[in-house]
């Protein structure tokens, strides 16, 4: 017989579930049973079925037609399973190297349960251990948490001891009470003794799709005579990232899924003693769920369900929590739980006023940088829009450039005093034709988002803004991608885990996206999930690689940064990783480019011009180099740059793009490759074979690249001739004349 009986559903998503078998693969512990039940997946997994049953001692179920449901597969599971223990996996979640040998290790007697840890990421597991490894979860915070826990667990204990002893409070706390809110009632992360279960009879009701959980673990932990917990056991629970294309069970929307989750506490109630600690704990859950989220729809919700067929749901369950749940909490929550048994609608909305109202003030007073987004709210968002005025931003207001610039000067020549022009900068500085300069997250930016008609924007705008009628966003982005982007990216490391969530809802205020080629008016479309009017004119930011003046501008802006006439230039523009970051926004660089090297070998030639990403926070020290390195970083526009520049290195920047508007030689030092193909991002074209100059990996390769400079423009010819019909085949000078006058007939 087998220690443990893994028992795995499948309904979908395949690339989860290979994961979660690989790692199940690397488990230490290796005497296990793997049960895997499919749910009428529709993707074809046979090769990965194929491939693991060597590996696992694997026994593969499908449920029977007519029958569906993650209760359903688990129930199969435990019919089937002979291990001593079992084990639920879900199949887009993972376990660690070690988690089950911890747990079969502490078992020194018999036990109806040992308890694991649940830990929640939105990553695969060689980023999730990068952010452990990392302290990204802030240990302090952790500690705190941890202090916090144990004073409600003590509080529990004292509480429920009238009817268990230490360890079961223990065990109910940490696995019913301890684990945030009733959304996390999960069977996952434990060890289930099988004689135990099957002798009580526990399954899961195949009833509820998504409230199944509680049905199968409220009367173990009632019948549970003996516990073990074992922190070092850890289930990581994955969050999805795209609950738009992938959504995770607990992220689906299911009209249904509300009235499910009063039956099913219902249901659950019937199986459980009136008076035990579990019928509490499971009231208590119902309870926060209504004084924490449902209370807010009943207030804000445009969905009006909330106050009528919804609202007398929760009644009839809120009807029969027992007496003493209510004494733990506060005066304002057991009254909105009052009103609600007696049916009034208005006296929860007051309650609920009342909490929200006092949240707000707190926040407010906490941060003061909330006020202008009440008053966007609430004062700006009802004044008349202005026809003529437009708001510009360029990188979060960090500088003046990029296509909005291009677009704004066009419109300052070509239209002037015909429109209100507005720039956002967080320096404040002075843009030519007389903008007015606002602060990024100031009133009077606040007052310009509710107002204006027209927004030029190269990045996404404020998560807070909310676009009025009539209002016209013209969304330029900010290169053409080679970086897997949004929705198209499978792991987001670097944003918000909610990035994909609030893109989706972002890029539908967008009224025209800009395109600098065909390549990304295909790409766009399909990784923002964008169906709106695109602009296929070519990049405004391009427009002055076009200008006749050009030479002169390139002459003139030599001089003002004084770069000696005689020197040629070599621009070193490399892009962020995802990985290595402060904070938000905020990115580390540490130079791979020997510096030093290329001015021992260049500098009777060459001079380097440094530009670090807009995200980087560091500065580049460039002691010892000077007259040979000219740190351009701060400079506002890199378009200007590129005239001056004869050379161009990157690394995965999309700034080659744009440069190649020169036909000047590009090099590519891409000494991480496969880390950021693989790991970090993966690209939409193979740099090895489309990119219009060669691949370095180290500073020498690097510096004879530049020494032979005319062979590798020879060999790269075909290529750069492709590349350049390819993405620069819009671009011709006239981008933002184009665009201007489709967007501000
Ligand atoms: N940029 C710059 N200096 C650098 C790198 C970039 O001025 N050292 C500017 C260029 O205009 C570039 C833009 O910032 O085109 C975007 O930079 P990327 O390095 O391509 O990275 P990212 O901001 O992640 O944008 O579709 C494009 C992607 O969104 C990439």
């Amino acid at each position: 017989m087998r220690t443990i009986s893994i028992i795995l559903p499948f309904f979908k998503y395949k690339h989860y579930f290979k994961e979660c078998l690989q790692n199940l693969a690397q488990s230490t512990f290796k005497d296990f049973e793997l049960i895997v039940v499919l749910d009428h997946p529709t993707e074809d997994i046979d090769d990965l079925l194929e491939q693991y049953n060597s590996v696992f001692d694997m026994k593969v179920y499908a449920l029977p037609e007519g029958v569906t449901g993650v209760a359903a597969c688990r129930n199969v599971g435990i019919q089937e399973a002979k291990g001593a223990y079992l084990y639920f996996l879900d199949s887009d979640d993972y376990v660690l190297e070690d988690t089950l040998q911890n747990m079969i290790k502490a078992i020194d007697h018999d036990v109806d349960m040992v308890y694991g840890m649940i830990n929640h990421t939105w990553n695969n597991k060689a980023n999730y251990l990068h952010k452990i490894e990392n302290k990204e979860v802030d240990e302090e915070d952790q500690e705190e948490r941890e202090q916090q826990r144990l004073n409600r667990l003590s509080d529990f204990i004292s509480f429920s001891s009238y009817e268990k002893d230490e360890q079961q409070a223990k065990a109910i706390f940490y696995t019913m009470d301890n684990r945030k809110g009733i959304r996390t009632f999960t069977v996952l992360g434990n060890l289930y003794n099988r004689d135990f279960v099957v002798r009580n009879n526990l399954k899961f009701n195949e009833n509820f799709r998504y409230y199944c959980d509680m049905t199968f673990m409220c009367p173990l932990l009632e019948k549970l005579t003996s516990a073990l917990q074992v922190e070092e056991a850890i289930y990581v629970k994955r969050k999805h990232n795209d609950p738009i294309n992938e959504p995770a069970l607990s992220q689906e929307e299911n009209e249904n899924r509300f009235n499910e989750r009063c039956d099913a506490v219902e249901y659950t109630r019937t199986l459980l003693k009136e008076e035990g600690v579990v019928r509490f704990c499971l009231d208590r859950k119902i309870v926060s769920y209504f004084v924490s989220q449902m209370a807010k729809k009943i207030r804000r919700s445009q969905d009006d369900l909330w106050r009528t067929e919804y609202f007398e749901r929760m009644a009839k369950t809120m009807d029969g929590i027992r007496p003493e749940v209510m004494n733990r909490y506060k005066r304002n929550s057991r009254k909105m739980v009052a009103y609600l048994q007696n049916r009034d609608l208005k006296g929860v909305q007051s309650c609920v006023r009342r909490k929200l109202g006092i949240k707000k003030f707190f926040r407010i007073f906490k941060n003061k940088n909330v006020l202008f987004k009440l008053a966007y709210y609430h004062v700006y968002s009802k004044k008349p829009i202005q026809e003529n005025t437009i708001l510009f931003e360029t990188f979060m207001a960090k500088n003046y450039s990029d296509s909005p610039k291009y677009i704004y000067e066009y419109i300052a020549k070509n239209y002037p005093g015909k429109y209100k022009c507005v720039w956002a900068l967080n320096d404040g500085h002075e843009v030519p034709y007389g903008a007015e300069v606002v602060k990024r997250f100031s009133f009077k930016y606040a007052y310009y988002l509710a107002v204006s008609k027209y927004f030029v924007f190269n990045v996404r705008q404020p998560l807070w803004y909310r676009k009025r009628e009539g209002q016209v966003f013209v969304e330029t982005w900010h290169g053409t991608p080679l970086k897997r982007l949004v929705f198209d990216q499978e792991e987001v490391t670097s944003a918000s885990p909610k990035y994909k969530q609030q893109f989706y809802r972002q890029r539908q205020e967008w009224d025209y996206l800009v395109s600098a080629n065909p390549f990304s008016t295909k790409t766009f479309r399909s990784c923002f999930m964008y169906e709106g009017k695109m602009l296929e004119y070519g990049y405004p930011r391009n427009d002055i690689l076009y200008w006749p003046n050009k030479d002169q501008i390139a002459k003139d802006l030599r001089k003002k940064l004084g770069i000696p006439e005689d020197k040629k230039t070599i621009l070193y523009a490399p892009t962020w990783r995802d990985d290595e970051h402060y904070g938000k926004g905020e990115y580390k660089f540490t130079l791979a480019l020997d510096l030093k090297l290329m001015m021992e070998k260049l500098s009777d030639e060459y001079v380097v011009l440094l530009r670090t990403h807009h995200y980087i926070a560091d500065n580049i020290d460039t002691t010892g180099l000077e007259g040979f390195v000219y740190n351009l970083s701060k400079y506002d526009d890199i378009s200007e740059i590129y005239l001056i520049s004869d050379i161009c290195i990157t690394d995965y920047s999309s700034v080659f793009f744009d440069f190649a508007n020169l036909k000047r030689p590009v090099l590519f030092y891409t000494y991480d490759i496969e880390k950021y193909k693989n790991q970090l991002r993966g690209f939409y074209i193979d740099m090895n074979t489309e990119v219009p100059g060669p691949l370095l990996y180290t500073s020498e390769e690097v510096v004879n690249a530049i020494l032979n400079i005319d062979q590798i423009n020879e060999e790269y010819k075909e290529r750069y001739e492709e590349f350049y019909k390819r993405f620069c085949c819009y671009d011709d000078g006239n981008a933002s004349k184009h665009i201007v006058e489709e967007v501000f007939k």
